[in-house]
């Protein structure tokens, strides 16, 4: 067991057990219509116990999905491309590991404590986004990660960011000013390889053919699968659905990569003008559910690194959380 030596409380047990005996109708009723009027609700208020339950779900794996993708492009910042991309680099990685902190403080509101999530992802409990299990092979995936990826990222925030619990949509709201300079800075390392020599062409085409079905796997299974969808768009917490987010990042980014020459590994992909929907061929739903439930290419080593850190870095939460046995130092 990770020993962080956190000063939160265990998750609040007790109180999720209230809850769940006090989910009368009239509360209910009350919350649902404070959602429906487009409030806000706040760590203090009353809320039935599984939308605390999902809320704490989602912002976990959200949480989890920002410190673990910081790897991937983490082991290209001694050898990302000149000064100036190492630079960009070094300060995009910082701010992921930034969201995770501002998502593990909009989670704990709810009443799950820090260390009991770090526990909960280190012993493969907890979800963590699908795309942070491939390897980046090349500098090419760098520029296909913070461009697309971030872009994906921010389509589904910037709706989520207008949802119902208070502390996650401030949390969000944050987030994507910084996605959006993230997504500046991979669209800038996309576009040069893609006007580059054929050399520079060939690895960005080969990047993308190999990240296109993680990507289309990352809004989440088809409407029709998706279990959790339905309450969580009537309670606000999703504000589009995994389908119309998907089809709001082709409607967005599709173009934007056709128009530099590139292509997508997806012979059926067009926009069907009529509906103003994408169709494209069904990605592997069968390699996602592996992938997420820890048999991808890289979630082994993902949870490796992560434990390797916590364990490491124990001595320093301990020195911060417990001042009173550091050696004191003689008066000047
Ligand atoms: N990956 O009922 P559904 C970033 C699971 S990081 C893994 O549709 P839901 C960045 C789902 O948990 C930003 N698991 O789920 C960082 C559920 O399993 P359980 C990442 C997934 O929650 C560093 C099952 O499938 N963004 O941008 O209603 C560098 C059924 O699915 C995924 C977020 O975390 C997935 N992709 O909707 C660069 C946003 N999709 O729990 C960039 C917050 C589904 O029942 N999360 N599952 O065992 C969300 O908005 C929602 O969780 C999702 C899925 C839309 C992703």
């Amino acid at each position: 067991m990770y020993g962080g030596g956190y000063i939160f409380d265990e998750p609040n047990k007790k109180q999720l057990r209230e809850e769940e005996q006090h989910d009368e109708p009239e509360k209910l009723a009350a919350f649902e219509e404070r959602i429906a009027k487009g409030e806000k609700i706040e760590p203090g208020d009353w809320m039935p116990a599984e939308y605390r339950r999902q809320l704490i779900r989602l912002i976990e794996q959200h949480a989890h999905s920002e410190i673990i993708g910081a790897l991937p492009e983490g082991t290209w910042i001694t050898r990302a491309p000149g000064f100036k991309r190492k630079l960009a680099l070094i300060a995009k990685v910082q701010d992921e590991i930034g969201h995770g902190q501002l998502l593990y403080n909009a989670a704990e509101t709810l009443g799950k404590s820090r260390e009991a999530m770090i526990n909960d992802l280190l012993s493969g409990k907890s979800k963590y986004s699908n795309v942070f299990n491939y390897p980046a092979e090349t500098w090419a995936d760098v520029a296909v990660i913070g461009f697309l990826i971030d872009a994906a990222a921010i389509v589904n925030q910037v709706a989520n960011a207008k949802g119902s619990y208070g502390p996650y949509c401030r949390a969000l709201e944050r987030i994507c000013y910084e996605e959006s300079f993230h997504l500046k800075q991979g669209h800038d390392a996309f576009i040069e390889l893609a006007t580059g020599t054929p050399a520079q062409r060939d690895m960005l085409q080969d990047a993308l053919n190999r990240w296109w079905q993680p990507i289309m796997h990352f809004f989440g299974p088809p409407d029709k699968v998706s279990s959790h969808s339905e309450k969580l768009m009537q309670w606000k917490v999703k504000m589009a659905s995994n389908d119309d987010m998907r089809n709001q990042f082709l409607d967005a980014y599709v173009p934007k990569v056709w128009e530099l020459g590139l292509t997508l590994p997806d012979p059926a992909l067009r926009k069907n003008e009529a509906t103003g929907r994408w169709e494209y061929t069904d990605p592997d739903w069968d390699e996602f559910f592996r992938v997420i439930n820890g048999g991808g290419p890289c979630n082994a080593e993902r949870l490796q690194v992560r434990k390797w850190a916590e364990e490491h870095g124990r001595w320093v939460r301990k020195a911060l959380m417990r001042p009173a046995e550091r050696k004191t130092f003689p008066a000047a």
